[in-house]
């Protein structure tokens, strides 16, 4: 005899404002700490050293801290809005993904676990006990939702829910209740591979199979410090994570959307900011804008890095001035550098003058040598342009 239902559980989540949940068992997950260590020995999990071993073995039991949990309460909180795309307004400008573009989901989802852990305790009439976990070192969400049939895993490794798509942000209460489990959704993508050959990057090295460093979400976001020379050119507009293997999956076009005021963003900043903008902002302005943002994550000196090449890769004749300021004049040398490839990637000739002049001035060792690669790769443009 169970203390509730999975059927009761929705109805309480949807009164706290998560439209998405589903139950499993605090069993623990069977095989997923072998997975996990598979994708860390191959390399797939590099520059996230929070991913270990250890974690591994204890993210895949849910008794590991507690012993008491009888039931994992896994929620979504869905974040598919409507999108009018960049204003056409002769402003170069990049793109922050989706789920970043509203209140930091970990403050929202904690907000509304919260509040779902207390109408749980109110329908069962005693004390419980109780975690509430999201993006976590604990669990990972994603073998969580599948378990709980929220979702089902896509190749692209995201949870896609039905009528959502993958647009779900995920998290988990751990409870000392019993309650119903529901069961895994018996659904796969079938033959298509779509996100696999859309993915910028190839960072989707085979189905359900993301190798981190390669993937623009790890670059803008996790990566400290520079970004791979060969990765720069494939970034497009992103300056905080991809949207790209979940905009070209067919289950996006299925998705509703939502007007949940806490997902949708404030200003053009939290989804289209003006790269020129991104390059010069203080950290004040980055901390006004941003506040209470996901973006933060990324730091004013990631987030201005990711500026300088997204122009490097889309920047217009007038950006150039906004680049070459950057490269004289930016208080992070990380900034300097990632400005100086921009410009002899996208301005050529144009930029020799401002790159010899960093390359002889500049204080930093590492923007030297960025100016040097840039200057030669100028040349070796032009050499081949003539030879052929
Ligand atoms: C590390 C991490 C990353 C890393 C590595 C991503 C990765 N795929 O491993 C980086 C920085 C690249 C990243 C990027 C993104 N992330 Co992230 N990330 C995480 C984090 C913290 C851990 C994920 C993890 O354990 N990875 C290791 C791999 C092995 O685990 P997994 O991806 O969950 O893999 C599952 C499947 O692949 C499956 N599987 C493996 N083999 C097979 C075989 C078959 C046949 C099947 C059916 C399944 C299957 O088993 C695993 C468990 O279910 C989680 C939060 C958390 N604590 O769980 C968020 C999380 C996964 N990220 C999330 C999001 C939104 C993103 C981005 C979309 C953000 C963006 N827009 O830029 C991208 C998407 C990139 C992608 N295609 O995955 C969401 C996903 C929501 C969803 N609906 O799936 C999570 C759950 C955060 C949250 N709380 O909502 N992320
Ligand atoms: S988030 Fe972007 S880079 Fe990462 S796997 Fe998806 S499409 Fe590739
Ligand atoms: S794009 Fe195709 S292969 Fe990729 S997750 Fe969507 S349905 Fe699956």
């Amino acid at each position: 005899m169970t203390d509730l239902t999975g059927r009761e559980i929705r109805a309480l989540a949807q009164e706290a404002g998560l439209a998405v949940a589903s139950v499993t068992t605090a069993d623990p997950f069977d095989g997923l700490a072998e997975i996990l260590i598979e994708r860390i020995d191959a390399g797939h999990l590099d520059g996230l050293d929070w991913f270990t071993h250890d974690r591994a073995r204890e993210s895949a039991n849910p008794r590991f801290v507690h012993s008491h949990w009888k039931s994992i309460i896994s929620v979504g909180l869905p974040y598919y809005t409507v999108d009018p795309g960049k204003p056409d307004d002769g402003v170069t400008r990049g793109t922050i993904s989706r789920y970043a573009r509203g209140v930091d989901y970990h403050r929202t989802m904690e907000k509304r676990m919260r509040r779902l852990t207390q109408l749980v305790r109110e329908a069962v009439g005693r004390e419980i006990d109780a975690r509430q976990l999201a993006d976590t070192a604990r669990i990972v969400d994603r073998a969580v939702a599948a378990r709980a049939g929220l979702g089902w895993t896509g190749k692209h490794s995201c949870i896609i829910v039905p009528g959502r798509g993958s647009w779900v942000m995920l998290g988990e209460i751990l409870i000392d209740v019993e309650i119903t489990p529901d069961l895994p959704l018996k659904r796969d993508c079938g033959r298509c591979t779509i996100c696999l050959d859309r993915c910028p990057t190839g960072a989707i090295v085979a189905p359900y199979t993301i190798d981190a460093p390669r993937c623009l979400s790890f670059q803008t976001i996790e990566q400290a410090g520079a970004i791979p020379l060969a990765i720069r050119p494939l970034l497009g507009d992103w300056v905080f994570g991809c949207d790209v293997c979940q905009e070209v999956c067919p289950y996006t076009g299925a998705a509703a959307t939502t007007d949940d005021p806490d997902v949708l963003p404030k200003a053009i900043e939290n989804a289209y900011p003006a790269l020129d903008w991104l390059l010069r902002m203080s950290e004040e302005e980055f901390r006004t804008v941003y506040r209470a943002t996901a973006v933060l994550r990324a730091k004013r000196s990631g987030l201005a890095r990711n500026a300088a090449v997204a122009l490097g890769n889309i920047g217009r004749d007038h950006d150039r001035v906004a680049l070459e300021t950057a490269l004289r004049e930016h208080d992070e040398p990380l900034v300097r550098g990632h400005a100086a490839w921009a410009l002899g990637h996208r301005y050529r000739e144009d930029s020799i003058a401002a790159l010899d002049h960093a390359r002889q001035s500049d204080p930093d060792e590492s923007v030297r040598s960025e100016c040097t690669t840039a200057l030669e790769l100028i040349l070796a443009n032009h050499q081949a342009t003539h030879a052929s």
